[in-house]
């Protein structure tokens, strides 16, 4: 669909060892923060709140007129994340409701002009920074709120024949709001420092088959790579090759089965997923992952050499829900014994066979394979084909050690071939978390 096609080499003059080298602190931080914050986070439904209960502009507005964070504590946020394993944040700078969570000389629809009145990611920027964390702004290319952006089914008027979209978009004009989304980025990129990813957010194909070009991608990326040449992007501009549009792939609210590949390579990727069912903070959501899940997702993401961007929707006040305050907790309970199976790991060389239940990670520089035990065994643990392969294994969550041997009685001799080893676990688990 009308995709505009590019090689790597014409707008990013990188080789692949360049470009490993430039995603490596990505690749071996495998663990970040997403943060879905803005206007939407007052009527506390979802963040696509206006889309879905058609709210006007002029309804809208109430929400910018009262927005006014006051308990916005960046630096405690910043430390939550890293307390939980992050190494990186995503914060929303823009979301399709189209208002700037910063200064903006393009927009008077920004913080500055609410009760706030002061620029809200710069001090989010200082606080994560001063964490050590990796700065990633994400910017929606969808605006509800642009008066030349083009209305089309993302929009709560959906036009149901080509006639209907182009009355609906007659005194629109793309050319004027792919303008204003060039300048916007380069505020965001020259503004605020060294800004280690960016995360656009979203393509889909032109109404009624039109291919379009709609966000100017060619130029926007050559403008991005040129204000922050080591930055990282995503997926989600219109621009399907890997080799130059983009960095990693994103799937989303998915396990994804296998390592994602393009042209039957593996390609860098991050799966983003939610605690709970919204991205925006939604008060009245009941579903949210257990912290099983939420570390299962993790590890085994790494088992499949991707990274998981978590994501959290803070409150209109600037306050973290308790509930993922909760889950930041327990995930930083596991990480603090376990992030050694985490950082720096990837997807185990298909030599070492996945034992029943469990999940491998391996550290390719340490030659460390990590195996994570989904429920605790009874006694005996049969790592098949590893004999001769394992010179020595421990718990990690304290170093002790973990003998191997035969398993009992004649079920365990036939079930045991002689390339195997039986690890012979205690009968208690150790006592942190399971995944073990
Ligand atoms: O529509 C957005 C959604 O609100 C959220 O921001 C997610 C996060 O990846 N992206 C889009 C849906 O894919």
């Amino acid at each position: 669909i009308g995709f505009s096609s590019f090689s790597q080499k014409k707008i990013w003059n990188e080789t692949e060892k360049e470009k490993t080298e430039r995603m490596a602190w990505w690749t071996e931080a495998r663990f970040g923060m997403f943060i879905h914050w803005g206007l939407y986070a007052q009527p506390a439904r979802h963040e696509w709140v206006k889309k879905r209960e058609r709210i006007s502009d002029k309804d809208y507005q109430k929400y910018f007129d009262v927005f006014n964070p006051d308990l916005f504590n960046p630096r405690e946020w910043a430390k939550k994340a890293k307390a939980a394993g992050m190494k990186y944040a995503v914060i929303t700078t823009k979301h399709h409701e189209g208002f700037s969570m910063f200064n903006s000389d393009y927009s008077d629809y920004n913080i500055t002009k609410t009760p706030y009145g002061k620029d809200i990611l710069k001090e989010w920027v200082e606080a994560f920074r001063a964490e050590g964390l990796g700065i990633g702004f994400y910017y929606s290319l969808i605006d509800w709120h642009h008066p030349d952006f083009t209305i089309d089914s993302r929009h709560s008027i959906k036009a149901n024949n080509k006639e209907e979209y182009e009355k609906l978009n007659k005194n629109r004009d793309m050319a004027v709001y792919r303008k204003y989304l060039k300048n916007q980025v380069k505020e965001l990129l020259s503004n605020y420092g060294k800004v280690d990813l960016l995360w656009l957010d979203f393509s889909y194909p032109g109404e009624f088959g039109k291919g379009r070009d709609d966000w100017g991608s060619v130029e926007l990326l050559k403008m991005v790579r040129k204000l922050q040449p080591k930055i990282l992007v995503n997926d989600r501009l219109d621009l399907k090759e890997y080799a130059g549009g983009w960095d990693f792939t994103t799937p989303e609210q998915f396990k994804v089965e296998k390592w994602p590949e393009v042209d039957g390579k593996k390609v860098p990727w991050e799966t983003c997923q939610t605690f709970s069912g919204s991205w925006g903070y939604y008060r009245d959501e009941h579903t949210w992952k257990d912290n099983k899940q939420l570390l299962t997702l993790l590890i085994e993401s790494v088992s499949k050499g991707g990274n998981v961007l978590l994501n959290v929707g803070p409150t209109a006040r600037g306050t973290f829900d308790y509930r993922a305050d909760e889950a930041l907790e327990g995930m930083g309970n596991w990480m603090k014994y376990n992030s050694g199976s985490i950082y720096s790991c990837t997807q185990a060389p298909d030599e070492f066979v996945t034992p029943d239940n469990s999940l491998l990670t391996y550290n390719p520089k340490t030659n460390r394979l990590y195996v994570h035990l989904l429920d605790y065994p009874i006694q005996n643990f049969l790592m098949k084909g590893m004999k001769g392969k394992i010179k020595y294994a421990q718990f990690l969550h304290d170093a002790s050690e973990i003998k191997t041997g035969k398993t009992h009685g004649a079920w365990g001799k036939e079930k045991m071939k002689k390339e195997d080893v039986n690890l012979k676990l205690p009968v208690n688990k150790p006592n942190v978390e399971i995944p073990v």
